[in-house]
């Protein structure tokens, strides 16, 4: 079946409810025909977080900061139990512990960012701290919660009793093996762009289910889960962190915008680089990018089909199921 008979397959199956999206639009219908190079626009990864988008756009649609909207919208699911790739309710690691990496750019390229957080529930505003109130860019573990404590946040815990129950299931065979978009994926990464037109991201993870006890991913790694550059555009991503860490691929898409590439170009190009490098690893790995440029022009792409993303834009928002480079 061609590619694209196959998405249409996949957006008649794949209708959904989620918040006020009725339907699960095809990429490539929806790109030539919508995609408008309008701003204030807001994309996040993965359809559940259409959610997060309501509440981004409530800040970009009063024409507020890119910034704030981020934040605002990674909140949501940070704060849903139900969300296991995320804060309160994130899948532990493999000793129990449910452990948080999350970061934010704003549009003068600053970043801030936390990894090996534990028992804070919203790590994007401690990633937003550590920007603007630290000298540094990254805290991790131990200081990272001090510093968090520091600011006001308090400690709570996050693993609840479906999280714990996943981990003793999987603890009856204890592979380590992510089966990429068979368990649910609600890792956010969030782009937008406000009506001043200031680009802003950012990404929030409990990472891996029932990684190594220490395990950091891409997700806090400014160029590998994230990076903006006002001058031309952003990039997010979310799947196997490994795969992305070894080849920074949010850079990468931003560096092909800079050299001109669509925004949907410049995600095809990071995704086909990295199963060009790691094409085993890639056969059983889902690795997806979605790009937002200074005009209000997006993109997103995969690995493996599966990938659906949330685009609020000229007040709509839409789940979209992304191509992909492999077919089923
Ligand atoms: C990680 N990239 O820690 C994250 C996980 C993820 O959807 O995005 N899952 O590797």
């Amino acid at each position: 079946m061609n590619t694209r008979r196959k998405f249409l397959q996949q957006t008649l199956l794949g209708s959904l409810a989620v918040g006020n999206a009725d339907f699960l639009f095809n990429q490539a219908d929806w790109s030539e025909k919508t995609d408008k190079n309008a701003f204030p626009a807001v994309i996040s990864t993965w359809a559940p977080n259409i959610k997060a988008n309501v509440a981004a756009w409530q800040v970009l649609a009063a024409g507020g900061y890119a910034l704030d909207a981020v934040e605002a919208g990674v909140r949501v699911p940070e704060a849903d139990p139900n969300d296991t790739s995320v804060g309160y309710g994130g899948f532990p690691d493999r000793d129990g512990h449910v452990t948080l990496d999350a970061c934010i750019m704003d549009e003068k390229g600053m970043a801030g960012c936390v990894t090996f957080l534990q028992q804070i529930m919203h790590a994007v505003s401690v990633a937003r701290r550590v920007m603007e109130k630290t000298p540094h860019v990254i805290l991790s573990g131990e200081g990272a919660l001090q510093f968090a404590l520091s600011q006001g946040f308090v400690k709570e815990n996050l693993l609840t009793e479906k999280a714990k129950k996943a981990l003793e299931e999987w603890r009856v065979e204890s592979k380590y093996k992510p089966i990429i978009n068979i368990e649910r994926h609600d890792t956010i990464g969030m782009l937008a762009l406000d009506t001043q037109r200031r680009l802003c991201g950012a990404c929030s993870t409990s990472g891996a289910a029932f990684k190594m006890h220490g395990r950091v991913g891409d997700s806090p790694v400014i160029g590998a889960g994230l990076f903006v550059d006002n001058e031309v555009g952003a990039a997010v991503c979310t799947g196997l962190g490994e795969l992305v860490l070894r080849t920074l691929g949010s850079f990468l898409v931003v560096e092909e915008m800079r050299r001109g590439a669509h925004p949907q170009k410049a995600v095809e190009t990071a995704v086909k680089r990295i199963v060009k490098k790691y094409p085993v690893q890639s056969e059983e790995a889902q690795v997806a990018f979605v790009a937002l440029d200074r005009k209000g022009r997006h993109g997103a792409y995969s690995i493996h089909p599966g990938f659906n993303y949330a685009l609020y834009q000229q007040g709509e928002n839409r789940v979209i199921e992304a191509g992909s480079l492999f077919e089923k």
